[in-house]
């Protein structure tokens, strides 16, 4: 009866039942027919005394099967099986390993007892996926592990370690290794006895608990979640085991399931979700590419970018070499990059041996001879292309024969960059996102004579630094910044036309943004999007454009270059940070408006909102008309982890689509009759329309 999904064996008196659904063994339909099945044969079994369930491969069951959401249930479900594993007459023993998550982990509480190899990490992730756990997580971790452990865990998905999971209750025993030897010693142990717990039944960390918890614990959380609503259904869900009896309590769970399951919030996730996944598959490029290894970096440049990037290889254990023209600008580089991890280990993040572990990872040179041994060599000097092709024509004299040569750039050009050396088919282009020890997005840009193997290297180094990966083309900007370059023309006409810039920035956070677009000019430094427009200046790229960086130039000419110098659109305190509105501002734009000839009217929020995410969508579907994105999630993507996009809206061009493309179409072609240089025809776009075609 051994199903391809679910394998069962027995060795003395006890029964294993063993997940085989490769890679991290989803509940699907297959697995969860296959667990009733083999518990049934375990249970008719008089010889059977005790029964493990465990997972084959990297994990214990990883959660249900998100692919199956949306589409008709196939009995059973997944709570019908927790169900038979709780009301099973002989005991259960969960042997967990890898990342038991989700519906995996409510699986594990239906049964008696849980163990685990102390690597495991565990948790109920649903919130990161628009849903709340829907198998009884919200009623048995309460009872299991308390209401503030449970609160912390289901509101934020986060998993915990195991020790951290025996400490709470939710394990009963933790092992460094042997876990299925362990686990059958643990179930022996057990079989004398005349009860076994059953968590459903519990009742003692779930009695007499006040409801302002969860009034405080909503108030808590509201700012990190603004704009969702699972984790509010979550809180509502944990409530119930104080409230309710676990009957009641779980058909709660179920209809704030439901009404979770059925939301935006929960399509746009799981679109991320696999978005990200779907990123690291380029179509050219074949799966067993040989992928060349990398055992040791070395970074030119140790300012903000170089050093963060620094850290993100000492942080997984590759040796890193900085390498800075003075000894003096690398000194300080280095006691910035010692700061960083001071401070992390100051809010307990990290222990005083991780630090001097991080710190021994990264050696300083002033030379750059430095680079000879190194795998892969980031150059991260200043984003000026004169400097980047001198700084290749040396590195391509000095680096190993097969280093990968990748250059951090948010706008040059890669081929130019590459044809300074004599191997351009090694050269790549890495833009972080600062900080680049903290920012996920890592954009990777393929120039013409890249070659597949430093593409597929590159990827793949990037998900071993812990990045998410997008791969893009090779156009001014990439995919990233081009596109955030007309959002931000966009929001500067609007500033022209009359709306004021809190108001715009105003509406993009509420909208969901971690920041309006002159507060992120502020932050980054409106020097960096000065120095980019001088560049397209000379390169004639405004020739017959409306230029509506006026205001942001003459600010930058008083040296308001932003929080760096304490005024920029805004006004910084300078100790706090806390920013003020800069009434002078709304004046230049005013004064500036005038000098061009533009009637200023009042613009409601709606159109401060379609405008700046239509100028986006565009500009995204110009790219993808262009080849220079290989798919419209993989911008959704670049927006999520690069630029604060809200991942619960799906990306900018999941949001287009949700709205209804033929609408935003029409909105575009309103907005061009008005500004046509601003909003160029798109034709995949209107290809797209005709034949009423989506996305993906
Ligand atoms: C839930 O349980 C709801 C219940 O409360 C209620 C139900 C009624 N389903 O990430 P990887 C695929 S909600 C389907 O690259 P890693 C993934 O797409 C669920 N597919 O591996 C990829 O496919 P491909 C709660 C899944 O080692 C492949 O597996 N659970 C699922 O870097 C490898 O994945 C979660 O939210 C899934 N559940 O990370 C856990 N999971 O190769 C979600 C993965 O074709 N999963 N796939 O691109 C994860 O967080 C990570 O996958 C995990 C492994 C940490 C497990």
């Amino acid at each position: 009866m051994n199903n391809q999904a679910i394998k069962y064996e027995i060795k003395e008196n006890i029964g294993i039942i063993k997940g085989a659904n490769h890679p991290v063994n989803a509940l699907s339909y297959e697995v969860r027919k296959g667990l009733i099945d083999s518990l049934q044969l375990f249970l008719k079994d008089d010889n059977i005394e005790g029964i493990i369930l465990c997972g084959e491969g990297r994990t214990f069951f990883a959660g249900a099967d998100i692919s199956e959401f949306g589409k008709p249930m196939q009995s059973p479900s997944l709570n019908d099986v927790i169900f038979e594993f709780e009301n099973s007459n002989k005991p259960i023993v969960a042997a967990l390993h890898g990342t038991p998550l989700g519906g995996g982990l409510e699986l594990a509480m239906g049964c008696n007892y849980r163990v685990a190899l102390s690597s495991t990490n565990l948790g109920l992730p649903e919130v990161k996926l628009g849903i709340i756990p829907g198998a009884g997580g919200t009623q048995r971790l309460p009872r299991l592990a308390g209401i503030e452990k449970a609160l912390s865990m289901i509101t934020s998905g986060t998993p915990i370690n195991a020790k951290d999971a025996l400490n709470s209750g939710i394990v009963e025993e933790v092992f460094p290794d042997n876990i299925i030897e362990n686990a059958m010693n643990f179930i022996k142990s057990k079989l004398s006895l005349d009860n076994h717990p059953i968590v459903s039944k519990l009742s003692e960390k779930v009695s007499n608990i006040q409801s302002e918890v969860f009034d405080n614990f909503s108030n808590k959380i509201q700012k990190k979640y603004r704009g969702r609503k699972s984790p509010l259904c979550a809180i509502e869900a944990v409530k119930a085991t104080t409230t309710l009896t676990f009957t009641e309590g779980l058909e709660k769970e179920r209809e704030l399931f439901k009404l979770c399951h059925d939301s935006k919030e929960s399509s746009s996730l799981i679109h991320m979700f696999f978005s990200e996944r779907k990123a690291l598959k380029i179509p050219d490029i074949p799966k067993d590419t040989k992928i060349l290894p990398i055992n040791s970096a070395a970074v030119i440049g140790c300012g903000t970018m170089g050093g963060g990037i620094a850290m993100n290889f000492a942080n997984v254990g590759i040796p890193v070499i900085v390498i800075e023209d003075t000894q003096e600008s690398l000194n300080n580089g280095i006691k910035i990059i010692e700061k960083n991890y001071s401070n992390t280990v100051s809010k307990g993040k990290m222990s005083d041996s991780e630090f001097k572990n991080r710190m021994s990872l990264i050696k300083g040179a002033t030379s750059l001879e430095s680079i000879v041994g190194a795998d892969v060599v980031v150059e991260a000097v200043f984003e000026e292309m004169k400097l980047k092709k001198e700084m290749f024509s040396r590195i391509d004299k000095l680096a190993k024969e097969n280093a990968i040569l990748a250059t951090n750039t948010s706008t040059l050009d890669i081929d130019q960059i590459a044809e300074s050396t004599s191997r351009p088919e090694h050269v790549i282009g890495t833009h972080f996102f600062s900080p680049a020890n903290v920012m996920q997005l890592l954009e990777i840009v393929r120039g013409k004579k890249t070659s597949k193997e430093v593409i597929a290297s590159t990827m793949k180094l990037a998900k071993n630094i812990k990045k998410t990966p997008v791969l893009a083309g090779n156009c001014d900007g990439f995919i990233g910044n081009r596109m955030f370059h007309e959002y931000v023309r966009q929001a500067h006409a609007l500033a022209e036309e009359g709306a004021k810039v809190s108001d715009i920035d105003r509406v993009i956070y509420d909208f969901g943004w971690a920041m309006g677009p002159f507060a992120v000019n502020d932050l980054a430094g409106n020097d960096v999007g000065w120095r980019i427009r001088k560049r397209h200046k000379q390169e004639g790229k405004y020739d017959n454009l409306r230029y509506t960086s006026t205001v942001a130039d003459q600010l930058c000419e008083l040296g308001r270059y932003g929080q760096k110098t304490n005024r920029g659109f805004y006004i910084y305190d300078q100790q706090t940070r806390k920013k003020q509105i800069d009434p002078e501002v709304d004046i230049m734009f005013e004064k500036v408006a005038k000098e061009k000839g533009i009637s200023r009217r009042q613009i409601d929020d709606n159109e401060i909102l379609h405008r700046l995410s239509w100028a986006l969508f565009n500009t995204g579907c110009m790219i993808l008309e262009e080849g220079y994105a290989l798919r419209a999630s993989d911008i959704d993507v670049t927006y999520a982890y690069g630029y604060g996009y809200p991942h619960w809206r799906g990306g900018p061009m999941k949001y287009a689509e949700d709205y209804g493309l033929e609408k935003v179409l029409e909105e575009i072609e309103s907005f061009r009759t008005k500004n046509p240089d601003m909003w160029p025809k798109c034709n995949y776009l209107e290809e797209l329309v005709k034949e009423n075609k989506k996305f993906n």
